[in-house]
């Protein structure tokens, strides 16, 4: 079954921006010490002059840059420009001193208050919902080997058409979005489905600045998870599938070794594999 389908830049680019808009924007406050953004602001407007002297780019690239920027608002595709392209080095900077296990990335598709479910667990998913089966266990523990009983386990994915409930029309709004209560070791057995690699929308702003510059549009298959207990710092992570699709050139930069899960089918041919989570101390 290899339909094509992708979520149009309009459908996922618009819930994209108001999910974030919605619980993240962040910013100081009036009357905040102007010294930080001063420094920010100079040298990200001194870096745009040094590409242009450097390139000597023309009236003619300016505008089109002008009209791009001004799309990419249009089609509410600013989350996706920054997870994409911008948002790996700010993790990488963010979490350059944690102890515990690596993240990396959130993505502009993740929404908070997905159904609760037990430790062991299926994810909500349609009646004979496609892709290979998928069993993913594990324990949570903090950075000394202490198991952290109840720990919560957000997991959003795409499905095998390599779509994400609430961003792309006609799947049911938490298909594949759970949130998993691990037992009182810290332990938890989710069934899902394996997700099939991910193509940002080629119809967009974003698509547009792929097509021009001659990248692909692709990131590999993954999980996404955000991991927390009490008392410690939450983890947002992805799980990828050794050997698939675009694990080496991930449009987005956000594979790391530690991230790829390598699933060993069981009797039922369902495949299972095993990761841990380690959380640093709050
Ligand atoms: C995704 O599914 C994703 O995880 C990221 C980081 C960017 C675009 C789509
Ligand atoms: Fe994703």
């Amino acid at each position: 079954s290899e339909t094509i389908t992708t979520a149009t830049a309009a459908d996922s680019g618009a819930s994209a921006t108001e999910r974030f808009l919605a619980d993240k924007t962040g910013g100081t406050g009036p009357g905040a010490d102007t010294t930080r953004v001063n420094t920010l602001a100079t040298e990200v407007i001194t870096a745009v002059h040094q590409v242009i002297r450097r390139h000597h780019v023309s009236y003619e690239e300016y505008n089109a840059l002008k009209s791009w920027l001004i799309s990419v608002g249009q089609d509410g595709e600013w989350p996706l420009f920054l997870d994409v392209w911008i948002e790996h080095v700010v993790e990488e900077v963010a979490h350059a001193s944690r102890k515990g296990s690596k993240g990396t990335i959130e993505g502009p598709y993740y929404v908070p208050g997905s159904p609760a479910r037990p430790s062991v667990a299926t994810l909500p998913m349609r009646e004979n919902e496609a892709g290979t089966p998928l069993r993913f266990k594990g324990q949570v523990t903090d950075i000394s080997g202490q198991p952290l009983a109840g720990a919560l386990l957000e997991m959003w994915q795409a499905d095998d058409d390599g779509l994400y409930a609430q961003f792309a029309p006609g799947i049911p709004e938490w298909n594949l979005r759970g949130s998993i209560v691990a037992d009182a070791e810290g332990r938890f057995e989710v069934t899902t489905v394996q997700p099939a690699p991910y193509q940002i929308p080629t119809d967009g702003s974003c698509g547009k600045l792929i097509a021009a510059a001659g990248w692909h549009a692709w990131r590999p298959a993954h999980l996404h998870l955000k991991v927390s207990a009490p008392g410690h710092e939450p983890l947002t992570t992805q799980l990828y599938f050794k050997g698939g699709e675009h694990i080496e050139d991930d449009i987005a930069s956000a594979v790391k070794p530690e991230l790829v899960l390598d699933p060993r089918p069981a009797a039922d041919g369902t495949g299972e594999v095993t990761y841990d989570f380690v959380l640093d101390p709050a």
